[in-house]
């Protein structure tokens, strides 16, 4: 019995490298560059590799390294240079936007927040090329476009947090600053201007779906441990054929809940609450200070804040 009681990967693959289907458009073909893990596949796949980097991943891995270089050196000049103060300070360290008296313009000095935008459009080019990398993946594939639109939802809440809210309000210093402690302390304050986000109800949404997706997981990551047994991981042949492990998970949550996901629907439950987390999130924070002053008041005038 103790032997069906898996979590960790039981099962590993060591053959010759698997380079995968062909794929349907122009694209690089795929080389031999692959190794293999012993350790890595406790985790998921022992085989490491083909890597498709592309323009797009040249691109992206460029900026984005770029952009974490300004963000250390920033970081090594207020820690006077010295690695040691630079571990020792780390948590506190922060590249910070322009202030106000810079409103919204984008030629400002290096040292007063100019290194910031420039981080800002490196990060952001950064991001939009690994998009791109993951739409073209897909579609040389010949895949559905889920990942590359759920990505999508994650950059929406990244651009309004550091560009589009700033830009519909009065400028980059409203933009959330690099750094590990300025980044909660900016989250903070940000709740607390506009009147203590408990009290946005998209900031309340953003959470369901957050703790929803988590709970989501969990459950559906248990029903097929679980199942394993049965073969529960081919969950998609599971869906028609009967005595299966999908209809073992069904049948135990209707035992315990009365309703059961479909082994299919599972994972469009699963897709839409992660995708509406980020989604819901940047509305939220779109809305403050811009719409909505005030969410405390705001809660006040639709009944749900106590007056
Ligand atoms: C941030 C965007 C996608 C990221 C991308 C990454 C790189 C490179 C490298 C920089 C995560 C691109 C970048 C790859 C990076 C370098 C070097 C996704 C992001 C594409 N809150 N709160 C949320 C809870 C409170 C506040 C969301 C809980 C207080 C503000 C989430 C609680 C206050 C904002 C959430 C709680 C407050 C949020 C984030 C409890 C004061 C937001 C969702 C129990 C502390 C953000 C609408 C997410 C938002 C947000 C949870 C409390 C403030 C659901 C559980 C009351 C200002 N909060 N919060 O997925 O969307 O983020 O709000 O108390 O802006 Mg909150």
């Amino acid at each position: 019995m103790a032997t069906y009681q898996n979590i960790f990967t039981q099962v590993q693959v060591k053959a010759e490298p698997e380079l995968g289907v062909p794929h349907l458009d122009m694209s690089e073909p795929r080389y031999n560059v692959t190794g293999y893990s012993y350790w890595m596949g406790k985790l998921g796949q022992a085989q490491l590799g083909p890597v498709y980097l592309g323009w797009m991943g040249i691109f992206s891995l460029a900026f984005g390294f770029a952009a974490l270089f300004i963000i250390g050196m920033n970081f090594a000049e207020q820690a006077n240079w010295s690695p040691q103060t630079f571990m020792r300070e780390f948590f506190w360290l922060s590249l910070d936007p322009p202030g106000p008296e810079y409103g919204k313009d984008f030629i400002v000095p290096l040292k007063e927040g100019g290194w910031f935008i420039m981080t800002g459009a490196f990060l952001t080019i950064s991001v939009l090329c690994w998009w791109v990398r993951t739409y073209m993946r897909a579609r040389a594939l010949g895949m559905g476009y889920h990942i590359p639109w759920a990505f999508a939802s994650a950059i929406w809440l990244f651009l309004v947090l550091g560009f589009i809210r700033p830009m519909l309000g009065t400028g980059w210093h409203e933009a959330v600053p690099y750094g590990i402690f300025s980044h909660l302390i900016w989250t903070n304050n940000f709740s607390l201007i506009w009147g203590n986000f408990f009290y946005n109800p998209f900031h309340a949404l953003s959470i369901v779906f957050l703790y929803g997706s988590a709970i989501l997981f969990a459950m559906h990551g248990a029903t097929i441990l679980a199942t394993g047994r049965y073969g529960a991981e081919r969950e998609i042949e599971q869906i028609t054929d009967r005595g299966t492990a999908a209809e073992r998970g069904g049948l135990f949550w209707r035992w315990t809940m009365g309703f059961n996901a479909s082994i299919e629907s599972i994972h469009r439950w699963a897709w839409w609450f992660a995708v509406l987390t980020t989604l819901t999130g940047g509305i939220g924070v779109l809305l403050s200070g811009t719409v909505v002053e005030n969410w405390y008041i705001w809660a006040q005038e639709h009944y749900y804040a106590p007056v």
